[in-house]
């Protein structure tokens, strides 16, 4: 063995190149089949009628939110709009998973996760519209909406940057030895940015509460997944050590996400003195 920085190595008298770590795509878990029927070597818990209504109500309230918005944009009425269509399961699933403490820096795809911590179809508008209401006082784009009272970072414009922040965020969690984690989401189109490797990297070395939640819906605008990474798929995050990644099938995300939480959100810390 050779002491080396990171670590031993031991010697080899071959000069080969090595081959692709990650050959195989990872698999896709999922916790009901083709017909709705449980698979029993998963995890799935029954949720309670009362929150399965819940999240029900509030995946019809985002549709019919967007409806009304994105016509409103579409008429002239406020100058830029984006859907969650096809995507609410990820928005409120993720969203119920969670704890109000849990601090979410956002992409722009997922207000679900803020209506559904309470912010109401007024504060949208108000944002939406600029008026003198809006938090933001008017100077951010629509759709950039932000809330101090519900631990929901200002959307960001430029793509991945919130993914080293929501890192930043964690990390200071974790300082704080508060029972709480980060959690930040992004396109596949977020996974070529430079930010995103920095972001793994730096939760991989300062071992921070924080879950990269990737919406993988094929596209970046008109680039389709195949133009934007080499890798296997964007779960290949796990080549960082120390984060563990897994693809999960869009429509049972509540349970997949509540069985990720204790990995990321520590339990007990020591108190010292
Ligand atoms: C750094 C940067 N580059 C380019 C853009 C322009 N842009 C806005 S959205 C987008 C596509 C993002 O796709 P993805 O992350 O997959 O999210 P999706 O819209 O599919 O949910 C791009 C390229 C940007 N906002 N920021
Ligand atoms: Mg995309």
């Amino acid at each position: 063995f050779v002491d080396f920085p990171g670590g031993k190595l031991s010697f080899v008298g071959e000069m080969n190149f090595l081959p692709e770590s990650q050959r195989e795509r990872i698999n896709c878990y999922r916790v009901l089949d083709d017909d709705g029927g449980t698979i029993y070597s998963s995890r799935f818990q029954e949720v309670s009628k009362e929150l399965a209504l819940k999240m029900y109500s509030n995946m019809v309230t985002l549709q019919i939110m967007d409806t009304i918005f994105y016509e409103a944009q579409r008429q002239g009425r406020i100058s830029f709009y984006l859907t969650s269509n096809g995507e609410e399961a990820i928005n409120i699933a993720s969203a119920a998973a969670l704890s109000a403490q849990d601090i979410v820096l956002p992409q722009y795809r997922e207000p679900g996760v803020l209506l559904w911590r309470g912010f109401t179809l007024q504060e949208f508008a108000n944002q939406l519209f600029g008026n003198k209401l809006d938090y933001g006082k008017g100077r951010q784009m629509p759709i950039h909406y932000g809330s101090n009272r519900l631990n929901y970072f200002t959307v960001s414009s430029p793509i991945a940057t919130q993914l080293p922040q929501a890192v930043g965020a964690a990390y200071s969690l974790k300082m704080d030895k508060k029972k709480a984690c980060a959690i930040t989401y992004f396109g596949d189109g977020g996974t070529s940015e430079g930010d995103f490797h920095a972001a793994l990297n730096f939760a991989a070395v300062t071992e921070a509460p924080v879950i990269f939640f990737c919406r993988n819906n094929g596209w970046a605008i008109s680039t389709p997944t195949a133009e934007q990474f080499r890798s296997m798929n964007c779960a290949s995050a796990q080549s960082y050590k120390g984060i563990l990644a897994r693809a999960l099938y869009k429509t049972q995300l509540l349970l997949q996400v509540m069985e990720l939480l204790p990995a990321v959100r520590p339990t007990e810390y020591a108190v010292s003195g």
